[in-house]
């Protein structure tokens, strides 16, 4: 509320800002989706410099189709109204989907004024939205009330990005959330490649992830994983290429149900969702346990890229994402140079191949949501404790001037956070990204 008061025009008396919780959706008449708060509306702590003061970020409600208003005058120096919209369960829906957390424990979680029926957000609004109103509000959310809000406020104004710049930075608190939930997706991962040894379907791969990570407690997968084979080598693979033979090459491939043929590499992207917080690895792997040496070879190419932008990352100033894409498309430029993937040599080409190898950026931040705070530039200087990918990638497409290399697909993620005395912690660091390990997980290198 500090924050957005700055943001007020002259004229407007107070601030309200209304958000919206997450709707339950269905996959079928009457059976929902699993559940997932939307992330505004969870929980957050925020440490100030000398004491931690403990905000609700900004409800703590992990009830599906909730709103949550706050009020504030301008002039005041605290919130005057907290209401939650949020309805009661009948005793029938109970015997469906279980009962609620009672009203007083709503209330304690997040010291709610009040606990209103939804029904009644509309009548609430009217009371207390006026034309001395700034009303700051997820403008992507709802059409409908986006244009309610319009007629009866001063202004309204999209608060993600005034969100975005709280949830950017984590507190002490939510680096350690993000160390477990990349801890345990670090072994999940690791566990997945030491049990994939000649699966042969994709879904296969998939239903381990789900299992190795739900068993050490993670709540969900933080996201549909990509898990997608590489070219098939046969000649019969071959032909059936326009049916989905490259399926690594497509960045957000999610079927994860083609056969895969003992020859071809997999790469997996998956993350967990622990208390409200996500992780977001990539391995490849060859799925019998051995590369070939054009796979070796393509893969050493990227590990290289990864590794010196991690030190690089380590090592800057200040971390830019930025300054670390343009960082990664020179190391792709000079490795597959020397690999021969890239047959250039005046150095703009060079790049320009590069991008092409790679068409995806290096870097997005993490923390509640995989793509975390998508309205934070990534051309800013990183303050300590924020939460980011490095993912270099190569995907060579099936008309490259290189034979050996067409149809590959590998991309190397891990997640790092910035120290607040300088350098990056490597969160998934205990994950396997070296070959020879990758394949002493397997049960193929001693
Ligand atoms: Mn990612």
């Amino acid at each position: 509320m500090k924050i957005l008061k700055k943001e007020v025009k002259t004229g407007e008396k107070q601030v309200v800002v209304v958000m919206k919780g997450a709707q339950k959706s269905y996959i079928a008449p009457d059976v929902p989706h699993a559940f997932r708060q939307k992330s505004h509306f969870r929980f957050f702590k925020f440490k100030s410099f000398f004491k931690i003061l403990v905000f609700r970020y900004l409800s703590g409600i992990t009830t599906s189709d909730c709103y949550y208003l706050i009020q504030c005058g301008v002039q005041s120096s605290s919130s005057e109204l907290a209401i939650l919209f949020a309805n009661r369960r009948s005793e029938y829906e109970e015997l469906w989907e279980g009962s609620l957390p009672t009203e007083s424990e709503w209330e304690k979680t997040s010291k709610f004024s009040e606990i209103v029926p939804t029904n009644r957000l509309l009548q609430t609004l009217e009371k207390v939205v006026d034309k001395g109103t700034a009303v700051f509000f997820d403008t992507n959310s709802d059409d409908f009330l986006a244009k309610f809000l319009q007629t009866k406020a001063n202004s309204v104004r999209d608060i993600n990005h005034f969100i975005e710049r709280l949830r950017v930075v984590k507190s002490e608190n939510e680096m350690d959330s993000m160390r477990d939930v990349c801890n345990l997706g670090g072994q999940t991962m690791s566990s997945m490649i030491s049990g994939a040894r000649n699966l042969h379907n994709e879904n296969a791969i998939c239903g381990l992830l789900e299992f190795e990570g739900r068993r050490r407690g993670s709540e969900m997968q933080a996201y549909p994983p990509v898990i997608a084979g590489n070219l098939k080598n046969s000649f019969l693979a071959i032909l059936n290429l326009f049916a989905g033979g490259v399926r690594a090459n497509t960045i957000h491939y999610l079927e994860a149900n083609n056969d895969l043929n003992p020859s071809e590499c997999v790469l997996v992207d998956a993350g967990c969702d622990l208390n409200g917080y996500v992780s977001d690895v990539t391995r490849c792997f060859p799925i019998s346990g051995y590369w070939s040496d054009a796979q070796l070879s393509l893969y050493e190419a990227l590990l290289y890229v990864h590794e010196e932008l991690i030190s690089y990352a380590h090592n800057m100033e200040k971390v830019r994402l930025s300054a670390l894409f343009k960082r990664m498309n020179e190391l792709l430029a000079a490795s597959f140079s020397e690999l021969g993937l890239i047959k250039s040599t005046d150095h703009k080409e060079m790049i320009h191949l590069a991008e092409k190898l790679c068409p995806h950026h290096v870097s997005h931040y993490l923390g509640m949501d995989v793509h975390d705070c998508p309205a934070i530039s990534r051309d800013i200087d990183l303050p300590g404790n924020v939460s980011f990918t490095i993912e270099p990638g190569v995907y060579v497409p099936m008309d490259w001037n290189v034979p050996e290399f067409r149809g590959i697909g590998y991309r190397i993620e891990d997640d790092v956070a910035t120290n607040p005395s300088g350098g990056i912690e490597l969160l998934t660091a205990a994950v396997p990204r070296d070959p020879i390990e990758i394949q002493r997980l397997m049960g193929t290198s001693e």
